[in-house]
């Protein structure tokens, strides 16, 4: 029989999606989040309410399992002391399961990893982590723990970057970040399916033409988006940030939040980047 696959953060909105669909496609999956899950229990999962802080929970729900999909932890820009359990201790409690476990971690990473790139620049992935918040941060710290897990223990992992990922983009950052929800089930069974996958980085997009991102590990694991923002973009042109620091970061509002540079900064300031 195929072992479990465990899905953290599943009573979030992408954890819910991934559980409805993956469970529909007959994969045995093991739910976990610190909030009671919403709809029904699929067939052939179970749910349990866990901390990610409580690694003794975490290490027995991983038992047997021969992936972790880690979508836990704080996804929005929060207060340092309220991103450190969950995202920096939680994650490393995610990866010591892993390790005892020889389960390979898919880890949901974030463009605001490097949210203080400019708008319209192209990265691969030689850029630097610009994190934009104490969020992004800790998701260039999740990136980071899998570089390690990989060189030291050989826990096989990949870090999906994802943009912005809803059933349709909202605004016209979204040409550039929108990820679908079925390029997103397709990208994550492809890291779990895939029968090599080492230490792999992902943009998490869809084929949007104004995409910011370029040259990553997709074709390790077999996969290609095919949704696009491009069919939304009457609705969603318009829609641009009031903010100018928004508006010129890839990581647009989240590099707003506490923002006390001046603004704009001197244009010397930039010389320095
Ligand atoms: C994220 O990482 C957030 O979890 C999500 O709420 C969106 O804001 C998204 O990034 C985005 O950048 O659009």
């Amino acid at each position: 029989m195929t072992k479990p696959i465990l899905l953290t953060g599943a009573s979030g909105a992408l954890g819910r999606m991934l559980a409805r669909e993956m469970a529909a496609q007959g994969v045995a999956l093991r739910l976990t989040d610190i909030a009671p899950f919403p709809d029904a229990v699929p067939e052939g999962a179970s749910f349990t309410k866990a901390d990610l802080n409580d690694g003794v929970t975490i290490l027995r729900l991983a038992e047997g399992c021969r992936a972790i999909l880690h979508f836990g932890g704080v996804s929005v820009e929060q207060p340092f002391e309220d991103v450190l359990g969950p995202n920096l201790r939680g994650l490393h409690h995610i990866y010591e399961a892993a390790r005892r476990e020889g389960a390979r971690v898919v880890f949901a990473s974030s463009n605001h990893s490097i949210g203080f790139h400019r708008q319209g620049e192209t990265l691969d992935l030689d850029c630097q982590f610009r994190p934009d918040g104490f969020y992004g941060l800790s998701k260039a710290y999740g990136e980071l723990m899998g570089r390690l897990y990989w060189d030291k223990h050989g826990v096989e992992n990949a870090n999906l970057r994802i943009g912005s990922c809803l059933p349709a983009p909202v605004d016209a950052r979204m040409l550039s970040t929108w990820l679908s929800y079925p390029d997103l089930l397709r990208l994550v069974m492809a890291c779990t399916d895939a029968p090599r996958l080492g230490h792999a980085v992902i943009w998490g997009a869809s084929a949007n033409p104004g995409s910011w991102w370029a040259r990553d590990h997709r074709e390790r694991i077999g996969w290609a988006p095919q949704d696009n923002a491009e069919d939304f973009r009457a609705t969603i042109e318009k829609k641009i940030h009031p903010s100018e620091v928004a508006r010129r970061h890839q990581g647009g509002a989240f590099c707003v939040i506490d923002y006390s540079r001046p603004t704009p900064p001197p244009v010397d300031a930039f010389s320095l980047d």
